[in-house]
């Protein structure tokens, strides 16, 4: 299988950390791909319109995206447990997980698709505003489900908290977060994390 990727994208590590996970890494070789929304070149717009990654091109059926989907059918394949039946509450972490990733991803590409005078402010606060609500609904009502088995969610919310220490380390998420940042630290130890951080 085929993997379009780019080490920097929390969406696509989450997609790595879960082929790590479920001893597939060997199955699939990485195609590097580079873009945002006003510079599509670079993204396998042919095989996924929205321009976005990750995508996996399968060896017997169309090509998968977006991680979400990506991630159940390779828990699927190798029958693995990272998307345990009937947890909705997995589902639901995985989501705010991939919440913070949309909310942090739109901010950079505000910096960086944008001229600095059509740069508008409040919009950039609305993103974290976002990321902050979750943080807090994390450190108060998740707790639970992220000291548990392994599961999606988890991965999920590792990979967007990871990807704020890398785009938005200034805005210090930790802050506020004790339970948060110390889980946080403990997954980062996992060989899944380790061998998928972006500067690995
Ligand atoms: N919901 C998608 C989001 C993927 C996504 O936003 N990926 C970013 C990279 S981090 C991307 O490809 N952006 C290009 C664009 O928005 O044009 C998923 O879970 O895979």
């Amino acid at each position: 299988m085929q993997l379009f990727t780019n080490p920097f994208s929390p969406f696509c590590r989450k997609v790595d950390v879960v082929l790590h996970e479920t001893g597939q890494r060997g199955d699939v070789e990485d195609v590097d791909a580079v873009g945002h929304p006003t510079d599509s070149g670079g993204m396998p717009t042919s095989i996924n319109p929205m321009g976005k990654i990750p995508v996996l091109v399968r060896e017997d059926g169309p090509a998968l995206f977006d991680s979400r989907v990506i991630c159940q059918y390779l828990n699927d394949r190798a029958g693995g447990g990272l998307f345990p039946v009937g947890n909705w509450d997995a589902l639901t972490l995985e989501a705010l997980g991939d919440g913070i990733c949309d909310a942090a991803v739109l901010m950079v590409y505000e910096a960086r698709s944008r001229p600095e005078e059509a740069q508008y402010a409040p919009w950039v606060e609305g993103q974290w505003a976002k990321v902050a609500r979750a943080l807090d609904a994390l450190e108060a009502r998740w707790m639970g489900l992220l000291e548990g088995p392994v599961n999606i969610g988890q991965i999920s919310v590792a990979c967007a908290l990871s990807y704020l220490d890398l785009r938005h380390d200034a805005r210090d998420w930790r802050a506020g977060h004790p339970a948060l940042a110390a889980w946080h630290a403990r997954f980062s130890e996992r060989p899944s994390m380790q061998a998928t951080a972006p500067a690995a």
